[in-house]
């Protein structure tokens, strides 16, 4: 008894309490599953099954120069682009891990053209998209790179008793991101970071190398009122229409530094840590990406939903809320704006002018 008492501690105590330094990411989602008594721990399940893979792919990326698994795979994955080693690597390693654990109906990842089925009689009451491996074009020049996920309930009609399931469809995937349960990413660095939310607020946990083990070291995070750091590729300029270009001119007349790594989950992650703002806008480079370069499942979508938890806001450069989009496609792209709430809302009014202006004349 003293020992439970002890030991299960709510979540709001830890939030008071310095001794937060120490507590395991799985023992944090056990406490945060506790304050659920009807939870089936399927949740819990799948979370600790996405945390084992991001150890294992931990262990992958950091040995890379050294296991020759770096360099291209020699193929193209269905976005047209160059699949590397590593992404391989890292989406087998996500996909045979969730295929046989229960909890999931299908999977979504970049690197597969149609949804992943499970294992038969494993499937679960969750989805799961995933970019198994973010900012993969800076994998080869040992810049940080990441993993990110989001996690749906299925529709509610099909989820039923334990092994007696239908495998997922694409119907379960085109749900708004404002439904999701979790999101997050594993960001892959100087040190290896898990940064996730299930809607009850953002926390970040390090990896410790020599144990093995995810401690609690970023509670409850929230973006900072300043917007420090502006971020997008400015070599993408001369494609983007003039209303972006205006804007982009304006922020920077601004007291506002520019940072630009080309790796989602990093630039996100310091905008989200020390205040930014990053852009993806739609550009005419690539006649077959007009709705811009990022994917709305398992890029724009769970960033939105951790940024939402955290303070600020994401639309894209029509001001729509990414996660009221309903999507239409798997693998749907979208505009991003995304980061200080009071930064992005002046883009949107921004460009919201230049628009109306447009028409007026
Ligand atoms: P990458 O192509 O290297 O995988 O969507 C993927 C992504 O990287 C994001 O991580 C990154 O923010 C963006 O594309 C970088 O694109 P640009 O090189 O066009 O700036």
């Amino acid at each position: 008894m003293l020992y439970d008492k002890i030991r299960y501690k709510t979540i709001k105590e830890y939030a008071v309490s310095d001794k937060t330094l120490g507590v395991t990411v799985s023992s944090y989602i056990m406490d945060l599953q506790r304050e659920f008594p009807e939870a089936s721990g399927d949740l819990t399940g799948l979370l600790n099954e996405l945390i084992v893979a991001a150890k294992t792919i931990n262990a992958d990326v950091n040995k890379a120069g050294l296991a020759n698994i770096l360099g291209m795979a020699g193929k193209k994955n269905i976005q047209g682009e160059e699949v590397q080693n590593l992404d391989e690597f890292t989406n087998n390693e996500i996909k045979s891990r969730m295929e046989r654990c229960g909890y999931v109906c299908a999977m979504v990842s970049e690197e597969d053209e149609n949804i992943i089925p499970v294992k038969e009689g494993y499937s679960g009451k969750y989805t799961l998209a995933f970019d198994p491996l973010d900012g993969s074009s800076n994998i080869d020049v040992n810049v940080n790179i990441g993993t990110i996920f989001s996690i749906h309930r299925r529709n509610e009609a099909d989820i039923g008793a334990p092994y007696t399931m239908k495998p997922g469809t694409v119907e379960d995937f085109l749900q708004k991101g404002s439904e999701q349960v979790a999101a997050g990413y594993i960001m892959y660095g100087s040190s290896t970071m898990l940064v996730f939310t299930t809607g009850r607020g953002v926390n970040g946990f390090t990896l410790d190398p020599s144990v093995g083990e995810f401690y609690l070291s970023h509670k409850n995070i929230k973006i900072p009122k300043t917007c420090k750091y502006l971020s997008v590729n400015e070599g993408n300029y001369r494609y983007w229409d003039d209303d972006m270009k205006q804007y982009i001119a304006h922020i920077k007349e601004k007291n506002i530094s520019s940072r630009y790594i080309g790796s989602l989950v990093a630039d996100f992650h310091r905008n989200l840590i020390s205040g930014g703002i990053f852009l993806y806008p739609k550009d005419s480079k690539d006649p077959s990406k007009k709705q811009g370069k990022l994917r709305l499942l398992y890029e724009a979508a769970p960033l939105a939903f951790l940024v939402q938890q955290a303070g600020g806001m994401a639309v894209t450069d029509d001001g729509t809320d990414i996660l009221e989009i309903k999507p239409t496609s798997i693998h749907q792209r979208t505009p991003l704006i995304i980061g200080n709430k009071d930064v992005v809302s002046e883009a949107v009014e921004f460009l919201k002018k230049m628009k109306e202006n447009r028409a007026k004349s």
